[in-house]
C-alpha cells in the first residue's frame, strides 16, 4: 500500500536524519513567507513532511500581525473573495461556493485500531449517532485518494495557534497548515495565532491540523464566487491518539477552522480523557447579582438553542449583571486545592450564526462585529451594511422608512442576486455566521483571558423542547445530572444538514463533537464529580415550552435571568424555594421573580405531565440501549431506574 508517509511517526531522537529530510523537502518547496529555520524542530519535521505530501506552490509562515492581516484581506479583496461592508471600519462579506455552507456530519470520522475506542457497541442493524469511525486502513485510502498533490499552485499557510491564553496551564497549541486564506484570517480572530505561540511552544508536543480546500492548480472544475472547494471529496477525520486532524473538501465553519470543533472539542475531549478534564460544548458566563455577588456557570445547549444570546444577556431585571466569558466551548478541570471546577473559554472569538441576531435578541453580539468581523454568507444592502433575517425591523427604523418604501430597499442576497424584503426565499443562508473579535465584545468578562479559569458553581444543560419539559429542574445529584445530560433532546438545527422540527437527541449537547466512546465519556463525568472534587449542582432549562396552539410560555432572552436568579439561589443553598418532583427540584411557586412581566401561566409552564415522562422514560431507555448499549455506566441505568419508579409513583 502507498498509504502516507504520514502515518509512520518518525523516531522521536532521529534527529540528524530529520534534519537531512528537512532541508532536502525544503530545497523544491520556496518559503514566501517567514524563517522556516527559526520553528522548533517538530513544527519543521511537521511542516516539510506535510508539504512534501500535499506540494504546494510555497510555504507562509504566518505571524499574527495586524500587517499580515491586512496584506491578506487586501489581496482577498483584490480577488473578489471578501467585499468591504463600507458602512463599518474594516468589516468584509464573503460569499462561499452555494454547496459549501455548512459543517458536514455525514462526512465526520474517528481514527482509531480499535472500533469501540471511538464509538459504542451498538445492538445489531443499529446506526450509531454519537459519532461516526473509520479504520487506519481505510483512513490511508482516503488519504492516498486526497491529500498528495493537493496544495498544487496554492500556497500552505502555516499557522501556529493556542487554544486557551498563551502558556496558560490549561491551554493547548495547534499547528494549522491549510491553503485557504480565508481560514487564516479567521483563525486570527478565532484562536490566539501568530509568533508568540510558537515561542511558547518550544520543544513540546502540539496538535497537528491539516486542511485543504481540496481544489489544487490547474483547478477542473469551474470555481464558484472564487470560492474553492471540493463537495463530493470532503472528509474531515481525527486521529486522537496522534493528536492529528486531516481536514479536505471545504472551506467552511467547522470543517476548516479546526481550532474550534475539531481540536476543541473531539481531539480535546480525548485530551482531557487522558489527563482528567473535560471539554464540553458550553458557554460561560458571570452573573452578579444586585447585591454585587458573582457566581460563574457553564450551559450546554444544541444548535440553535440561543446559546450566544445567553452567553451575552442583558438582563431585564434591574441590578443585574451578565458578562460573558465563552459563547460556545468550555475547557474545565477540578483545582487540586480548592476541589472546585475551574473553565476557560479556548477560544478568542465568536463564530456566531448571524440571522436572528440583533439589537433586541443580542445587542452585545451586535456591538461585537461593528469591526474587524467577517460576515460568511450574509446578505448586504445597497447602503454596504450586512442584512439577515431578523433585521428588518430595526432597518425600517434606522430609515425612517415605512412598509412600501422598505419593500424598495436593494439588497444583494447571500447568493449575490438581487432581494428585496418580501421577496421568496432568504437574504441570508440560514447558516450565516459571523467572526468577530470575543475582546470586542462590551460585556466581555474581565477574566476572560484568566489562564486559570473561572469557578464554576452551576451547570446547565437544556434544550428547545416545547412539550412535556418545565422552565426548570434541579437534579438530585450528580450522577443524576450526568443522566440528566446525557438525555439532552432539542428541536433540530440549521447548522448540520438536518432539517425540519423533530425533537432529536443530543446527549450533552455533544453529538457532533464527540470524540471517543460515548459510554466512558459519561462514565469520565461520573469519575471527576466524587469527592474531593467538589461538584458543582446540575441544572435543566427550556425556554421553549409551548401552549397546545404553540404559543411560547415564557418571554425568554433577557427574562431568562428570572431563572438564574433562582439557578444561583439554589447554589447558594436557599431550601425553601425548591418542590421535590419525580424529575428533580422544581421553583416553588412564587420563587422565580415575576414582577413586570405579563401574565405568566405558571401551572403550565412547569407542569410534569404524567403521561408524558411515562413515555418519555421508555423512549429514554430504549435510546440509551440503542446508542450507548453496553458501554452505559450501569450507576446511569440506576438512576433511570430510579426516574421511571419516581415517575410511576407520580
Ligand atoms: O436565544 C434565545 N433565547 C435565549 C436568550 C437569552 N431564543 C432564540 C432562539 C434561537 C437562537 C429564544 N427564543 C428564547 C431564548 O430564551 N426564547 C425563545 C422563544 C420566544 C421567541 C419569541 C418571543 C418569545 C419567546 N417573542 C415574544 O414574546 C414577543
Ligand atoms: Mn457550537
Amino acid at each position: 500500500m502507498s498509504t502516507s508517509r504520514s502515518l509512520l511517526p518518525l523516531g522521536k531522537d532521529d534527529f540528524s536524519v530529520v534534519t537531512e529530510v528537512v532541508t532536502h523537502k525544503l530545497n523544491h518547496i520556496p518559503i514566501f513567507k517567514g524563517d522556516f529555520s527559526s520553528l522548533p524542530p517538530k513544527v519543521q519535521r511537521f511542516v516539510a513532511e506535510k508539504a512534501e505530501l500535499m506540494n504546494p506552490a510555497g510555504i507562509y509562515i504566518c505571524d499574527g500581525s495586524q500587517k499580515e492581516a491586512d496584506d491578506i484581506i487586501d489581496k482577498l479583496v483584490e480577488r473578489g473573495v471578501l467585499t468591504p461592508l463600507k458602512a463599518y471600519e474594516n468589516n468584509y462579506l464573503c460569499r462561499t461556493d452555494p454547496r459549501d455552507v455548512a459543517r458536514v456530519e455525514s462526512k465526520t470520522f474517528m481514527v482509531t485500531k480499535e472500533k469501540y475506542d471511538s464509538v459504542c457497541r451498538v445492538p445489531e442493524g443499529v446506526k450509531g449517532i454519537m459519532g461516526q469511525w473509520m479504520s487506519e486502513e481505510q483512513f490511508g485510502v482516503e488519504l492516498d485518494a486526497r491529500f498528495p498533490g493537493c496544495m498544487n499552485g496554492r500556497p500552505m499557510y502555516v499557522i501556529p495557534f493556542s487554544m486557551g491564553p498563551i502558556g496558560g496551564p490549561l491551554s493547548k497549541i495547534g499547528i494549522e497548515l491549510t491553503d485557504s486564506s480565508y481560514v487564516v484570517l479567521c483563525m486570527r480572530t478565532m484562536t490566539r495565532m501568530g509568533t508568540k505561540v510558537l515561542d511558547s511552544l518550544g520543544d513540546n508536543d502540539f496538535v497537528r491540523c491539516i486542511h485543504s480546500v481540496g481544489l489544487p492548480r490547474p483547478v477542473r472544475q469551474k470555481v464558484i464566487n472564487h470560492w474553492p472547494c471540493n463537495p463530493e471529496k470532503v472528509l474531515i477525520a481525527h486521529r486522537p491518539k496522534e493528536r492529528e486532524i486531516w481536514s479536505f473538501g471545504s472551506g467552511y465553519g467547522g470543517n476548516s477552522l479546526l481550532g474550534k470543533k475539531c481540536f476543541a472539542l473531539r481531539i480535546a475531549c480525548n485530551i482531557g480523557r487522558d489527563e482528567g478534564w473535560m471539554a464540553e460544548h458550553m458557554l460561560i458566563m458571570g452573573i452578579t447579582n444586585p447585591e454585587g455577588k458573582e457566581r460563574f456557570v457553564a450551559a450546554a445547549f444544541p444548535s440553535a438553542c440561543g446559546k450566544t444570546n445567553l452567553a451575552m444577556l442583558e438582563p431585564s431585571v434591574p441590578g443585574w449583571k451578565v458578562r460573558v466569558v465563552g459563547d460556545d466551548i468550555a475547557w474545565m478541570k477540578f483545582n487540586k486545592n480548592d476541589g472546585r471546577l475551574y473553565a476557560i473559554n479556548p477560544e478568542a472569538g465568536f463564530f456566531g450564526v448571524a440571522p436572528g441576531t440583533s439589537h433586541k435578541t443580542n445587542p452585545m453580539a451586535m456591538e461585537s462585529f461593528q469591526k474587524n468581523s467577517i460576515f460568511t454568507n450574509v446578505a448586504e444592502t445597497a447602503d454596504g451594511e450586512y442584512f439577515w433575517e431578523g433585521l428588518e425591523k430595526e432597518l425600517k427604523e434606522k430609515r425612517g422608512y415605512n412598509d412600501e418604501e422598505l419593500k424598495h430597499l436593494e439588497i444583494t442576497n447571500w447568493l449575490g442576486e438581487r432581494w428585496h424584503i418580501g421577496d421568496a426565499g432568504k437574504s441570508a443562508h440560514p447558516n450565516s455566521r459571523f467572526t468577530a473579535p470575543a475582546g470586542q465584545c462590551p460585556i466581555i468578562h474581565p477574566k476572560w483571558e484568566a489562564p486559570e479559569g473561572v469557578p464554576i458553581d452551576a451547570i446547565i444543560f437544556g434544550g428547545r423542547r416545547p412539550e412535556g419539559v418545565p422552565l426548570v429542574y434541579e437534579s438530585f445529584s450528580w450522577e443524576h445530572g450526568v443522566l440528566i445530560g446525557s438525555l439532552v433532546k432539542s428541536e433540530a438545527t440549521a447548522a448540520a444538514e438536518y432539517t425540519g422540527k423533530q425533537v432529536m437527541h443530543d446527549p450533552m449537547a455533544m453529538r457532533p463533537f464527540m470524540g471517543y466512546n460515548f459510554g466512558r465519556y459519561l462514565q469520565h463525568w461520573l469519575d471527576l464529580g466524587k469527592a474531593p472534587h467538589k461538584a458543582p449542582k446540575i441544572f435543566h432549562v427550556n425556554w421553549f415550552r409551548e401552549t397546545s396552539d404553540h404559543k411560547f410560555l415564557w418571554p425568554g432572552f433577557g427574562d431568562n435571568i428570572r431563572v438564574l436568579d433562582w439557578i444561583l439561589k439554589r447554589v447558594d443553598g436557599v431550601e425553601d424555594i425548591a418542590e421535590k418532583t419525580a424529575i428533580g427540584f422544581i421553583p416553588k411557586r412564587g420563587s422565580v421573580d415575576l414582577s413586570e412581566l405579563p401574565r405568566i401561566n405558571w401551572n403550565e409552564l412547569m407542569s410534569i405531565p404524567k403521561h408524558y415522562w411515562e413515555e418519555d422514560v421508555v423512549e429514554s431507555r430504549q435510546f440509551l440501549q440503542a446508542q450507548v448499549g453496553p458501554d452505559m455506566p450501569k450507576v446511569l441505568y440506576d438512576q433511570l431506574d430510579q426516574l421511571e419508579k419516581r415517575v410511576k409513583e407520580m
